[in-house]
Order: C-alpha cells, then structure tokens, then sequence
C-alpha cells in the first residue's frame, strides 16, 4: 500500500512542482536546502493521509488518550526517520537518485529539532515513537522554542554558546493550527464573589495579563502501521483584540507589555540539565504550555463526551518530571471555576487523571518555588495549591498526629516554597522511577516518606528506546544484517533480537558483525576529521563518553584516566598498549562553570597527548563538537566501548547506555541506574564493572568516612596526575584548573572534597580498563561479547517500556488504523 503512494514516478514529479511552486526554480538550480524542503514537502502530504485516517479512526473507536506532558522533546530529524517509519526509505532512496540526489546529503540539511536537553527530553521523543507504533492515541505536550538547544562550538578548547535558529528556514514537518489557539492568564488577582443560585463561592480571575496559546502539530509516524499521533507544541503570541483595545484606552504600556510576555515566553529553551534554574519565566513557560494543553484535552473531550466527571475514563496526562506539576492545580481550576465541580468532585477526577514519573535525584534539580512569585503570578492556581496542600497536612497529621517532622518534611507548602514534587506525589495516582535500582532509592531515601504513607502510588518503569530511530536508521548496515539473520521481527518486537544469540559462536557471522562495526568506524572517523580536523584510526579502539557534561557523570575521571595512561606510556615506552582513541560528546549548561572548565581541560590534554610524537599515536583523544541527535546515531553505530561511569546512584537510569549495547558496545560502567539492568541481561563477562555500590556511596554521604586525600598522599601516580592540572602540563596557565584540583581534595576552597568520588574509583576504573583492553585484543572473544550486547538488549526498547505503562498506569485501548481509499489513491 506504501509502495503505491511511492510510485517512483509520482514521486520524483511532486518533488519538482513542490521545486517549482516553493522557489520557481528547476530542480537542476535547486540548492540542497530547497531539495530538502521539497522532498520533505511531499513526504508531508503522504503523512497528512494516514494522520487524517488516524483521526477519523480515533474519532470511532473513541480510545483513551495519554496526553506526554513534557518541556521538552529532543526529537532529532524527521525526514529519514519519517520514510522509514512509513516503510518508504528504500524507495524514496532510488527515486532520489534518479533525480542525481543523494538522501544522505538531504538528510544532512534538516536542522536537529532540539527542543530538549538531553535524557529527559529524548525519552519522551523515544515514548512518541513507541507510542504510535504500538497504536496508542497520544499526544506529546509542549512548547515550540524559537531557540532550542544551543549549538555547541569549540573555541581554542572553549565551549562557546551559538543560537539555534531551526526554524529560520522553515520548518516542513510541522502544521500551525491557529483554530485551537487558547487563552492563557498570568499575574492579577482573585476576587471571592458568593453565588445566591448555588450557595457557593465563585472565584474571579481579574486585572490579568493574557496571552494566546498557538499550537503546531508534529506529526509521529508509527512503524509502517499508517497511524500518526500528534506531537502538539504551543507558540505564544499577544491577543490582538487585547491589544488594540489597550491602545485604543491609551493603554499603549498594557499592549506592549502582552506583546512581550508573549516573545519572551517561548523563546528559548533553558539549558539545564539535572538542575532547576528557579526563574520567572521558566515559571511562566511551565504554567502555559500546561494550561493550554489541558484546556486543549478537556475541550476535546467534551465534543463527544458529557460527563465532566468521567474525564479520567478517557484522559490521562503523564508529567515527566515536575516541570509540568502545574497541571495538577490548573486542572483542579478549570474543573471548578470553568465547569462548576465542588472541590471534592475535583480532586476526585485530577487525582485519577494525572501521574508523575521522576528522573532524577540530584538535589538541584528539585523544583522548589518562592511562594511570592508563585502567588503573585499564578494567584487561582496558588490558592488551589494552598487548598491542596491544606488537606493534606490533615490527612498526615491524622496518620501521624504529634509527628511535626513529617509535617515539615512532606508539605507541599513550606518554608517559603512550594515543593513541586510533593505536589506531584500527593495528587498524582502514581509515581515512578526509571529503573530499578532508581526506584528503589527513591523509595528508601530521597521520597522515603512519601512511600511510606503511600506505598500502593510506587512503581518502576525502566526506560528503553526506539530501537528504529538508533539501529534501523543509525546503523542500517547492521540493521540489514540482522534482519538477513533472524528477520524482520525486531524492528517492532526486540525481544526477537535475542534470535542473534546462535551465533555467538560463529566465526562467518562474528566477522561479518565486526566487519560492519569497521566499517561504522571508518564512517565516524570521516566525521571527525571533516568537524575537528583530526585523523583517526579507525583499527583503534574506540572508547566513548557522550551524554550531558555533568560532574556526577563523571567526564572527569575519565580525561583523569588518559593523563594517567599517557604518563604510563611515556615512562614504559616499551609497555604493550592497544591503540585506544578516547571519544568525548557533550554540552555543559552555559552557566555551569566547573563543567565548562572540563571540556577545556579535555581540550587541553586532547592538544598535548594527539601531538606528542614521543607515544607513537597511541592514545588520541578527541571531543566532537556540538553532540546531538543527529550525530549521536553515527556516534553510537561506532562506538567499541561504552562509558558510563557515573557515582553510583546518581544516574536515575541512563539511555545512551542502551543506545550503544543495541550496536554493540560493552558497557564499562558503574553499577548506577540501567546498567545494573543491562549487566544482568548481557552477563558480567560481557561488561566491564567498576567502582563503588550505590550503598557504599550513599553510606559515605550519611555518615561521612570517605578522604581523598589518604588518596592523593598514599598513590603516587594518582597525585602525578593531579599535580599536573596545576603544574603547567596542559595549560600554561597554571590557575587555570586549579578550581577542578581542589574540588577534589579538602582545600581551603572547597566544602566537600571530591564530591563525585573520583579518587575513590580511580584504581577500580583504571583496572577495568585494563580488562577491555586485554578482551580486545583476543579479536574473537571480543566479537562474541559485543554481538552477544546486541542480542540481549531487547529489553531496553521504549516498546517494552511503554506497554508496562500502559498495562499499569495508563490502560489505554490498543486501535488499528486501516487506509481510506481516499489516501490509496
Ligand atoms: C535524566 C536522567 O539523568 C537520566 O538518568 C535518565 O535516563 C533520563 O532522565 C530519562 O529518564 N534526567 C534529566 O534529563 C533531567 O533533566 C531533571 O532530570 C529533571
């Protein structure tokens, strides 16, 4: 049924009208960036078919609907992923190069949507994908950036922020639906007006600013299923008819002042990852993607239904992480002010529709808001929380009458704050963590209280990923071999991958997997020296740390660990050693000095150690600029050895983890979030595992007893490594690393020694990676361990991921979409 709306020929001439009628030109004078814009053009229209018949099948067989409340969706691009998922890549592949195109470049000019950060934000564009592929209505919520992500450039060892203009040149894949715009209210005040009719109190929200909530809808194509689902993403704009009313009152000032709120709105996304930025705006940019959204799912639900009491029957809005808590309040607000429901009825329905996954527990990433900006900018919604907050000191005080502790500990209003994630946990029906030994803590330390007075709320949900987006278009060479294997099955099911495993031991499919990892290689190393000038080997083992840079993740014992191997390799020249090149990948937030500091030092070793003629090009080190979705599927297709160190019990679960097993990558890893997952699917003979237990360290923090500089004094080679961060080694500048040198020993500077434990795993790390390097070098056992990684990954599919939600939270209905003989023709 594809192949017909690909009809080649059909094909190649809508390319050319849509050459012809966006630029009057002839495909032949078309630039690249044109090309793009209209073959994405006519993917578009193909889309535009199956997502009409999704709607029209949603609208009958009327399903329970999750709508992905999300500041961000790390999206990545649409085009390739778009034609594969449409089961059209190959086809539109040859047509293209029947028109002389080669897709490849075409793909390569479609900006990276990057509205999101980093796992957060890429979870949920896996769970839309997922979603749509095992056909489930959904909507992703959230905000249409002018600015996402910045891009990152690398100035003389310097992250330096550029902005991300992505929708300078117009963005194809997305449609403006000014029909569904919304009203959203900020600042003013409540006035308490008694209503004779009903007895009650109505609360009147008056002397507001108001803003216009545009959406534009992103469509999700599911795997070659002809459903599309909706990402829908609000654009802000000022209210005209506001507006000139203002004006003509000579309210000239009120007028601008709309039309600020609403540029500034949605401007930019934050760049933060694992950290709050307690900011007015970020306020403003959380209360108005969640009001519109959830005006947006009741008035849908209202077409067809009656009973505002049954919402939750048919509606559920998952809140990743606190960011969009507000949704608790807002939808407390507009079933009580807008459709008149007491306050127990209310919360009776909010209660059943809203649930709260957490993802981190880094204590600055906690959401906490100063009560004065809260009320003064959300004066209904903070009564509403009041109110909640209210109730639920009752409901503790009665479970445990006399215990002020508690009270302190679990309101949701105190000390000046209200605490986002006590609100989630109290109205939400369930909270979950994003893998095991995540939620364990969770349960145990960070929201021990919680669990204890709520324990049936709890649950786990290990994350996956969309194994299309990071093996199927990724890695399309091993993707064709696995399906030569074992068939097509594990595209949409990747428990099948498991098939691989008869041949572990098979010297023809071993050497043809490796093969194709060489080859992968040899593809990266291309890039490298096309975006960083510097050659590499692609014989050499390629050892990768992608992901945020964030001093828990640990980048720092790692560059640690070259300087380490690169004094051992000066002082043993003769000293047997795997040529090893080191790669790095990651954005630090732009104000998060001590990791931008890293990515300098990193830089500066990369100079010093890709240069020294003395270690025979032993070691290389390099970091690649600006790492995001779209260089991630080339990063991760050629990665040899996974790196995901963090200080145990830090990472609430990790993804790029999974990313690598799936292309065949053994992880060298800490037992912190999904590895602990992964080791037990792949075994520890085919991981390398290191350092502290999550107990050991969280034992540590409690009760003290750990001393990095018993380290630093009693190892030598450790203080070496240290001693040249300061001595000139790397730097000229001998001051300039001096803030990362003491923050890991007790200084005079620094309030908590090596916070991270980096001393402390040092040795361990080190250790580990001797064995990869001696598994490496026996070519077979190698091979063996990293099929045998792609083989037993199948459980880390945001497939499996998303079926456990719905199977026990969400209980959504499964729909079938079949074509309309309108879009067959
Ligand atoms: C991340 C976690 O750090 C990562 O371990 C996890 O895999 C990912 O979420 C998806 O669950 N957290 C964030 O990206 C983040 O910003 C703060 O968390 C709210």
């Amino acid at each position: 049924m594809i192949d017909k709306q690909f009809d080649k020929e059909t094909f190649k001439k809508s390319v050319k009208d849509n050459v012809k009628f966006l630029y009057r030109r002839k495909l032949e004078e078309a630039t690249q960036e044109q090309l793009f814009q209209a073959v994405s053009y006519t993917v578009k229209d193909v889309i535009i078919d199956n997502w009409l018949d999704t709607q029209n099948a949603y609208e009958e067989q009327d399903p329970k609907i999750v709508y992905y409340m999300s500041m961000e969706f790390l999206m990545g691009r649409a085009l390739g992923n778009n034609l594969l998922n449409l089961g059209a890549y190959g086809e539109v592949k040859e047509a293209l190069e029947e028109l002389g195109i080669d897709i490849n470049a075409l793909e390569d000019q479609e900006p990276d949507p990057a509205l999101g950060n980093g796992g957060l934000g890429r979870l949920a564009a896996c769970f839309l994908d997922s979603l749509a592929t095992l056909g489930y209505s959904a909507y992703g919520c959230g905000i249409r950036y002018r600015y996402g992500m910045f891009k990152q450039e690398i100035r003389d060892g310097y992250q330096v922020e550029v902005p991300d203009a992505w929708l300078e040149e117009g963005y194809p894949f997305e449609l403006r639906r000014p029909e569904y715009a919304k009203e959203v209210h900020f600042g003013g005040y409540v006035r308490v007006e008694y209503d004779q009719a009903t007895g009650q109190n109505k609360f009147i929200h008056e002397g507001y600013q108001a803003v216009k909530a545009i959406p534009y809808d992103m469509p999700i194509v599911g795997y070659e299923n002809n459903i599309v689902n909706t990402l829908r993403i609000w654009d802000a704009a000022a209210i005209e008819e506001f507006g000139f009313d203002s004006f003509d009152k000579g309210d000239y000032k009120k007028a601008v002042e709309q039309e600020n709120l609403a540029k500034d709105i949605v401007n930019v996304l934050y760049p933060n990852d694992n950290k709050m930025s307690g900011k007015e705006l970020r306020l403003k940019q959380q209360y108005f993607f969640v009001s519109a959204s959830i005006q947006a799912a009741i008035e849908k639900y209202k077409k067809t239904h009656n009973d505002i009491k049954k919402l939750h029957e048919k509606v559920v809005f998952q809140m990743n992480d606190t960011h969009p808590t507000m949704a608790v309040a807002e939808l407390m607000r507009l079933l009580m002010d807008q459709e008149g429901l007491g306050w127990d009825d209310a919360w009776a329905v909010t209660t059943k529709c809203v649930a709260y996954t957490n993802h981190t527990i880094m204590a600055e990433a906690l959401e906490k808001w100063p009560i004065e900006l809260f009320s003064r900018l959300l004066p209904r919604v903070y009564q509403i929380i009041e109110e909640i907050n209210r109730r639920f000191i009752i409901e503790v005080q009665n479970r445990y009458p006399g215990n002020y502790e508690k009270i302190k500990k679990m309101a949701i209003i105190y000390d000046g704050q209200v605490k986002m994630a006590h609100l989630a946990i109290v109205a939400g029906f369930s909270v979950n963590g994003v893998a095991r030994l995540h939620t364990e803590i969770l349960k145990n330390q960070e929201l021990k209280d919680f669990y204890e007075m709520m324990p049936e709320k709890f649950n786990n949900k290990t994350n996956g990923i969309t194994q299309r987006r990071f093996l199927l278009h990724g890695n399309q060479n091993l993707a064709a071999w696995i399906t030569d294997h074992i068939g097509p099955d594990w595209i949409t099911d990747l428990s099948q991958i498991s098939k691989l495993k008869v041949y572990a031991d098979d010297e023809k499919a071993l050497q043809e997997f490796m093969n194709i990892k060489f080859q992968n290689k040899q593809r990266l190393a291309k890039y490298i020296l096309e975006h960083n000038g510097v050659e590499v080997d692609p014989h050499s083992i390629f050892d990768v740390q992608v992901k945020r840079l964030h001093e828990y993740k640990r980048q720092l014992l790692n560059i640690l660990h070259v300087i380490y191997l690169y004094n051992q390799i000066k002082l043993h020249p003769e000293m047997e050693f795997y040529p090893r090149t080191f790669i790095f990948g990651a954005k630090a937030s732009a104000a998060y000095e001590r990791a931008k500091k890293i990515i300098k030092l990193i830089n500066c070793v990369a100079d010093v150690v890709n240069n020294d003629p003395s270690i025979g090009g032993k070691i290389k080190v390099v970091f690649i600029e600006n790492y995001r979705v779209s260089n991630a599927e080339l990063i991760f297709a050629a990665a040899d050895v996974s790196e995901q160190i963090s200080t145990a019990s830090k990472e609430a679960s990790g993804t790029g983890n999974m990313k690598f097993m799936l292309n065949g990558a053994p992880t060298l890893g800490t037992m912190d979030g999904a590895n602990v997952e992964i080791v037990e699917e792949v075994g520890q003979e085919n991981a390398f595992i290191f350092g502290m237990s999550a107990d050991q360290i969280i034992n540590y923090e409690n009760h003290g007893g750990y001393d990095p500089d018993f380290i630093y004094n009693t190892d030598a080679e450790i203080r070496q490594v240290l001693m040249q961060l300061i001595n000139g080694t790397f730097s000229s500048d001998t001051e300039l690393f001096r803030d990362i040198y003491d923050s890991l020993l007790n200084t005079k500077n620094c309030s908590r020694a090596d916070q991270y434990f980096i001393l402390g795993d040092f040795r361990s790390y080190a250790e580990a990676q001797k064995r990869v390097e001696s598994a490496y070098k026996d070519e077979k056992k190698w091979a063996k361990m990293a099929l045998l990684n792609t083989a037993c990954s199948g459980k880390f599919s945001s497939d499996r991921t998303i079926q456990e939600y719905v199977d026990d939270i969400w209980h959504l209905d499964k729909v079938t979409v079949t074509k309309s003989e309108a879009a067959e023709k």
